[in-house]
């Protein structure tokens, strides 16, 4: 028998740009992996990749719902933003154990209510200086004092609290639009939690 998820997801990685290529771009290093929808073809699938720790830097995993691509472009992307933070203690941070915390999270639909349906996806990033997660949101809020924004920061204690962070760690909310405007992808933050 096969338990199946609430919705289908799609895992993509980001690989390294080998140096002996001259102009490579962002979509150049994005692969598609593999898509699943119940919780056996997950673990099926955990169980036989690199582990975050073991990728080399500059990769990413990405695992998104299927259909949306883990860009700022896609349509269901543009109007969004994520929830990040940046573990620069590298040697010291259980990333294994916190990446699968998230997906873990994000694939049993533990980090919003039914009706919110903001998750999009979430990232891991392997970088020189530290590893980042993120978690990916269809809408930046609806502005002060809505629902939405409501929703938008009870989701980012959520992450928080699956990334075992104390009380004056934050994780940082920015819009993707920012992100790209900045040409990094650490924008201004709007939110913190
Ligand atoms: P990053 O990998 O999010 O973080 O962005 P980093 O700066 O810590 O490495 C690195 C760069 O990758 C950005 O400055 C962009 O050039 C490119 N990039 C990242 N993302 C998520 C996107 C995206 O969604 N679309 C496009 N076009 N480029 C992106």
């Amino acid at each position: 028998v096969k338990h199946p998820l609430m919705n289908k997801w799609t895992l993509w990685y980001t690989k390294p740009p080998s140096n002996n290529k001259g102009e490579i771009s962002w979509n150049d290093l994005l692969k598609e992996v593999v898509t699943f929808d119940s919780v056996e073809e997950f673990w099926g699938i955990y169980n036989n990749i690199l582990k975050t720790s073991e990728l080399g830097l500059k990769s990413d995993y990405h695992l998104f719902k299927t259909g949306v691509r883990p860009e700022w472009e896609d349509t269901q992307n543009k109007h969004g933003g994520k929830w990040a933070y940046q573990f620069k203690d590298k040697r010291g941070v259980p990333i294994d154990d916190l990446w699968l915390n998230v997906i873990l999270a994000a694939i049993g639909e533990t980090l919003e209510s039914d009706k919110d349906k903001e998750i999009m996806g979430a990232v891991v990033n392997v970088r020189k200086a530290f590893y980042r997660i993120g978690l990916w949101t269809k809408t930046t809020g609806g502005g002060k004092g809505t629902p939405k924004e409501a929703a938008l920061m009870e989701i980012g204690k959520k992450f928080k609290g699956v990334l075992k962070l104390g009380d004056k760690d934050l994780v940082e909310f920015s819009g993707h639009t920012e992100s790209a405007h900045s040409g990094q992808s650490r924008a201004k933050a709007k939110y913190f939690a």
